[in-house]
Parts: C-alpha cells; sequence; structure tokens
C-alpha cells in the first residue's frame, strides 16, 4: 500500500519536474532566438532609426528645429592637408599562431600577426591605411578606436562602410591629430573578429615629448580563443632599460574584460588615460588600477638603482612586464584602487564646463543572462542620440548591473564632469571609454564637433553583441550602407 502511495508521489513529482523544466527549456529557447533575430535583423538604416518615434532617451531640451542640409557619410572625409604622409598596409588572413606556451591557435591576423604590427606615426601625420582580405569570409573592416576620425573613416560595417570581403581592400585616410595611445580592431562581428586576432595598437607620438622618456613601450592586452596575452606571449614581456631610466608605459586593454593591474618595485604616475594627458600627474605607490575594457593607461616609472619593475595582472597571474635588473620585487601587501575624481590637479585656468546643454541624455545599462540594454532596449530598437552640429551635449550613464560596462563613444573623446554625484575634483579627465561598474553614474560632457553617425556601444564586446549598442546621430548626415543579414554587415555580432 505504501509502496505504491510512494510510487505515486515519485510519478507526480518527475512529472512536475520534467514540466517544470520543460517550460524553462523552452522560454530559454524562445528567449535565445529572439536575442539571435535582435542580433541579426534583415537591414537597418542606422541613420534614420526610430527617427519618427520621439526619442525614449531625450530628457533635456532641445533647440527649435532648423533645417539641415543632408550629407552623406561617405562625403565626410579627411581635409586636404599639407602633413606628411605615413602609409602602412594591413592583410587580414586566416593564420596558426603557435604560442610560447605550446598552444596552437587558429587565429585571424593582420600581416600574419596578432596583434597585428603596430603602428606608430607622428601628430600631424596623414595616416593612409590599406586594408586587404585575403580569406576572412565575413569581411572585415578596421576601426580606429579613440581615433577621432571623418565619418567614412570610422570602419564601421553597414554605418560607414561595407564589410570587405575575401579579394577586396579599402583604404583608410585621416590626419592624427591628438597623440596618444589608440588602437584598432575590425568592426564586422567585433565580438567574434576581435577575438580571434584582428587588432592593434596605434600610437600617435607627441611632436614635443611632455616627459623625459628614454623608452616608449607599447603592451597590449588580448585573449585570444582562451588565452590570454601581453603582446602576443602568455607570460612574461620584458622592455629594456637599466637604472635611472623613464619608461613610458603604454598599455592597451583589448580584452572584454576589467584588468586590474599593479605596478611592484617602483612608485609610478598615470599620466594620460585614453591618450589624453593627465594635468600635474601625482606619484602612486601600493596603488593598482582597473584598466577597463577598450581603454588605454600610459604609465610613467623610473627604474630604481637596485631591482627589478614589474607591472603585472591581479587575475592573470601569469601575465607581467618586467624591467630593470635585479631581485624581484615583493608585491604591496595591501594596496588602494586607483581613482581619477581626485588624481592630478584642475587646469590653471579653471575652465569650467557649460551650465547648461543643448541636449541631454539619460542611458540606463542593464543586463540579464539573453540580453544586454540600454534604457530596456537592444541594438537598432534603441532610440538614436540625435545632436545637431555644435551642440553641448551631457550624457548620463547609469550602470544598473550585470556586470562591468565600459561604455565607448566613436568619434569624440568626452569630458568626465562626475562620478555618483560627485564632481571631479583633480585633473580633467577626457576619454572614449569609461569603465562603469554596478551601481555607477556618471555625467559626461561632449562638444558635437564631428558630424557623422557614431556608435556608442559597451566595450566588453560580448555585451555589445548581446544588444548594447547604440547610435549617436548627427542631424542631417545620411549612410547608404545598411545593417543586416541582406548586407552581411553585422557590426557587433
Ligand atoms: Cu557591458
Amino acid at each position: 500500500m505504501t509502496t505504491a502511495k510512494n510510487k505515486n508521489r515519485t510519478i507526480k513529482y518527475v512529472t512536475a519536474s520534467l514540466l517544470a523544466a520543460a517550460i524553462l527549456i523552452g522560454a530559454t529557447v524562445a528567449l535565445y532566438f529572439w536575442q539571435i533575430r535582435l542580433q541579426r535583423p534583415e537591414e537597418i538604416n542606422m541613420a534614420d532609426q526610430l527617427h519618427h518615434l520621439e526619442s525614449a532617451v531625450h530628457a533635456g531640451h532641445s533647440r527649435a528645429s532648423e533645417s539641415v542640409e543632408p550629407v552623406s557619410c561617405e562625403s565626410l572625409t579627411a581635409s586636404d592637408h599639407e602633413s606628411p604622409i605615413r602609409k602602412f598596409e594591413l592583410t587580414a588572413a586566416r593564420t596558426s599562431i603557435d604560442l610560447d606556451n605550446g598552444e596552437t591557435v587558429e587565429a585571424w591576423t593582420f600581416n600574419g600577426l596578432s596583434p597585428g604590427p603596430e603602428i606608430r606615426v607622428t601628430e600631424g601625420d596623414r595616416v593612409v591605411v590599406t586594408l586587404f582580405n585575403k580569406d576572412i569570409e565575413e569581411g572585415v573592416t578596421i576601426h580606429w578606436h579613440g581615433i577621432v576620425v571623418p565619418c567614412s573613416q570610422d570602419g564601421v560595417a553597414g554605418v560607414t562602410q561595407d564589410a570587405v570581403k575575401p579579394g577586396e581592400q579599402f583604404t583608410y585616410t585621416f590626419v592624427a591629430t591628438s597623440p596618444g595611445t589608440y588602437w584598432y580592431h575590425s568592426h564586422q562581428m567585433s565580438s567574434v573578429q576581435a577575438e580571434k586576432g584582428l587588432l592593434g595598437q596605434f600610437i600617435v607620438e607627441p611632436k614635443e615629448a611632455e616627459y623625459p622618456t628614454d623608452h616608449d613601450a607599447a603592451i597590449l592586452l588580448q585573449r585570444l580563443d582562451s588565452s590570454f596575452l601581453m603582446n602576443g606571449k602568455t607570460g612574461e614581456a620584458i622592455v629594456p632599460g637599466k637604472p635611472g631610466d623613464n619608461v613610458r608605459l603604454r598599455l592597451t586593454n583589448a580584452t572584454n574584460d576589467t584588468m586590474e593591474m599593479l605596478v611592484d618595485g617602483a612608485p609610478y604616475r598615470i599620466i594620460a588615460l585614453d591618450g589624453n594627458a593627465i594635468h600635474d600627474p601625482g606619484l602612486l605607490e601600493s596603488t593598482s588600477f582597473n584598466i577597463g575594457a577598450g581603454q588605454r593607461y600610459d604609465l610613467l616609472i623610473e627604474i630604481p638603482e637596485q631591482g627589478k619593475v614589474v607591472v603585472g595582472s591581479v587575475q592573470e597571474e601569469s601575465l607581467k612586464i618586467t624591467f630593470g635588473d635585479g631581485p624581484e620585487p615583493s608585491r604591496a601587501a595591501s594596496r588602494k584602487l586607483f581613482s581619477f575624481v581626485d588624481y592630478g590637479t584642475p587646469m590653471p585656468d579653471g575652465r569650467t564646463e557649460p551650465l547648461s546643454f543643448d541636449q541631454s541624455f539619460e542611458l540606463k545599462l542593464g543586463q540579464n543572462i539573453f540580453v544586454s540594454t540600454i534604457n530596456g532596449k537592444s541594438f537598432h530598437e534603441i532610440p538614436p542620440m540625435n545632436v545637431k552640429k555644435g551642440d553641448h551635449v551631457k550624457i548620463t550613464v547609469k550602470n544598473e548591473g550585470g556586470g562591468d560596462h565600459p561604455f565607448h563613444l566613436h568619434g569624440h573623446t568626452f569630458r568626465v564632469l562626475s562620478k555618483n554625484g560627485e564632481p571631479l575634483k583633480g585633473s580633467p579627465i577626457y576619454l572614449d571609454t569609461i569603465l562603469t561598474q554596478k551601481d555607477e553614474t556618471y555625467e559626461l560632457y561632449l562638444v558635437a564637433d564631428n558630424p557623422g553617425l557614431w556608435m556608442v556601444h559597451c566595450h566588453n564586446l560580448q555585451h555589445a553583441s548581446m544588444g548594447m549598442s547604440m547610435m549617436l546621430n548627427y542631424e542631417g548626415v545620411t549612410t547608404t550602407y545598411r545593417v543586416g543579414t541582406k548586407s552581411g554587415n553585422l557590426p557587433d555580432l
């Protein structure tokens, strides 16, 4: 009797469990396909998506609408310039790479390398880069991360150009006006192509050095398939130098993760963020810093009389840059975390930002396991931020969870006004990518001085591919290119 009852109960329990599991699996599959559909629309014009709807993100006042002459993104090119021309060629190809840890990776490379060749030019140079695609079937582009280029040269598939297919080529031309540390990567299926290896560093040296520098080393952190690499190595990278030398270390985070970095063996200064100089940067000791995905930190370190300096990753202990000779430094027992809120000093001219803005936008970044959202919407469903040339624009970014969201804007640098309501107290901070962490709010300010169609997205490219990607569009700018499965241009997939 009891056994039959138990059996019955078991059957009921199993049936209920199976039913619950089926519902859960069904919902998961439905959500998955909904997300796939969102990522792969058939055909979208990113210049006029939802222009007819009232912009949900628009929270400020708008100037009286004057009619603006339409102009195509394609026609916005580098102005004629008498600057010296620097030519480069980058060929994208499938390449098998043998790593120093013995693993072989089927990578996608520029000129057979990942990272691709370091491009180093001087402030004011006219840069001409021809991209060839040998055999990447989905097509390739190059986006110049952080460099302010004209719209037609921004390298976003389906917005500023078509993806360059095998056997095709595309030539980028722009003037490197601002010295600093930048990088480049494909912006066709970026979450796939950057991780497959289509990226590299781009350094614009200043005409006149701001700091005495004996060695200038660019170091790129990347993740190639499952391995974390620093300049292509899974282990130690060595920078030359002798005691007393000043080393400028240009660190680029091309991974999707926030990397906490430590400097042991010497005090250091953070002299630039995203290529923008810090005013009056102080010496830091026993201080680590978080470099968000897409960001760059320039450090200045003097090699001590005795001993090594080690710049290492907290999460990936094997990843380190070493310079100097002698005993290994001991790791600081306790450490502070760097914050730009009170680093450096304000500019002596005390320049402040306008008290009123022509446009104000509020962007809430959110995420669940399938979708990443801005104001609850994803990708082309997010109304663009529409601006006019000359607008003073405020963007408030709120991280409402789901992880770190390094927020990246194309075509501009912005100034950080405040963090969690607290105005910045030190040096003015200009960035193109700001690391936002859970529950943080930042107010950003920019002058709309570069007409075009500009992507705004999370630089955890996985999040961008899951929908955390939108546009900042200038009124009147059009594009002949289309995003979607019809054209094959899928910039953030
Ligand atoms: Cu994100």
